[in-house]
This record gives C-alpha cells, structure tokens and sequence, in this order.
C-alpha cells in the first residue's frame, strides 16, 4: 500500500472537483443497497468509465455499463484521472472504471475487500476530495491487526501488490476539515480495472 500525502494541490483538487461536479450533472448520486438485505448505504455513489460498480438487493454486486436509475452510460473518466493512474499505478492499461462515493454527516463505509474485478495484478487507486476520513487498513483477513490513515483532501491512496486484497474501510468522516465542498462532506474516487486485459 502506498499513502501520497497531498498528491493534488489545491488548484488540481479545485479542478477534478469541477470534473466530478459535471459527472455528477449527468449521473446523478443516488443511494446504493446492499445485497439481499436491501439496506441503505449511507455513502451516495455514482460512476464514470466505460464499467462501473453498483449494488442493489436483487443483483448484488456488480460492473454495469449503465447507470441504474437513468439506465444512460457512465460519463468519462477525467483525463487528470487517467494521467494519475499512468502516473503512479505502475499498471499499463487506463483504468475502467471510477467510483465516486460521496460522505455527508454519519456517512462510513464498513471493512471490505475490493473483489468484484477480475484482475487482481492491477491496483486500485484511490483520490480524496473535501474532509478529511479516517481510513482503517488491515490484511486479507477481517480480523488481525489495522493501521489507521487520515485521508484528506488531495491524497493519493494506492492498494497494490500484496496489499490489493486488505480489508480496508472508513471509520467516519470529520466536518469542517476541509473548505473544498461548499456543501462539506467528501468525495472519494477509485479507479479500477475491471477484465483482464486480453494481450
Ligand atoms: C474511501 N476507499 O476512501 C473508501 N478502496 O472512501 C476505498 O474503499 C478504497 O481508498 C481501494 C483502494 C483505496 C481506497
Ligand atoms: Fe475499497
């Protein structure tokens, strides 16, 4: 795993904001449920990329091409995005997809495994925008020791290698640590591949 403090400045922090501001124009946030249950999240989610990641009761989890309340496709993934990825992933292929999850008030995000993919060789990479979360790290089993990470605006956040399937998760969110989101709250954004790529 790998933490890059501060990766965006807060020009670049202001410019990916507006690309997800105009993601989030045409793919509107909603509220995801989890599997069976059918419970709530209490993260917003949204995509961008030709795959994104959804869940719902009936299906689970899963990449869709198609958002699932507009059935349109997911927007573009933000060139800057994409240059990052080339940047600091140490993987050839672009990304596939990018998760955009949004944090207000109570808002977590319980230990989880990112596993839906078929192609574990890739990393995924992650980009922090507004307040600050506290990201909990662990390994491969759900118990065992964590380490903890304050991820703040502009951070960078890679799971790779031996470390791409660590269980992981956002403890909570602090108000008014950052002044990025005139709203407040927090986005965070994954970028992943999905297939495996077929060279
Ligand atoms: C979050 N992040 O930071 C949730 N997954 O809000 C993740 O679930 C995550 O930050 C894989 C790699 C990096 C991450
Ligand atoms: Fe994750």
């Amino acid at each position: 795993m790998q933490h890059y403090p501060q990766r965006l400045d807060r020009a670049g922090q202001g410019a990916l904001l507006g690309a997800i501001r105009q993601i989030v124009a045409e793919a509107p946030l909603y509220t995801p449920t989890m599997p069976r249950s059918g419970n709530p999240m209490s993260v917003l989610m949204t995509n961008a990329g030709p795959l994104g990641w959804v869940t719902d009761k009936e299906r689970g989890y899963r990449y869709q091409a198609t958002h699932p309340e507009t059935g349109e496709p997911w927007p573009a993934i933000p060139p800057m995005l994409i240059a990052l990825w080339a940047e600091l992933s140490g993987y050839l292929p672009p990304p596939q997809a990018c998760l955009i999850n949004y944090y207000r008030g109570a808002s977590k995000m319980g230990l989880h495994q990112d596993k839906d993919e078929e192609d574990f060789s890739a990393p995924v990479l992650s980009v922090s925008l507004g307040d600050t979360g506290i990201f909990r790290v662990g390994g491969k089993s759900r118990k065992g020791p964590t380490q903890k990470f304050d991820l703040k605006s502009g951070d960078v956040f890679v799971l790779g290698g031996e470390d791409r399937l660590a269980y992981h998760g956002i403890d909570r969110v602090l108000p008014g640590t950052s002044d990025l989101l005139l709203e407040g709250g927090r986005f965070n954004l994954t970028l992943r591949r999905v297939t495996k790529p077929n060279c």
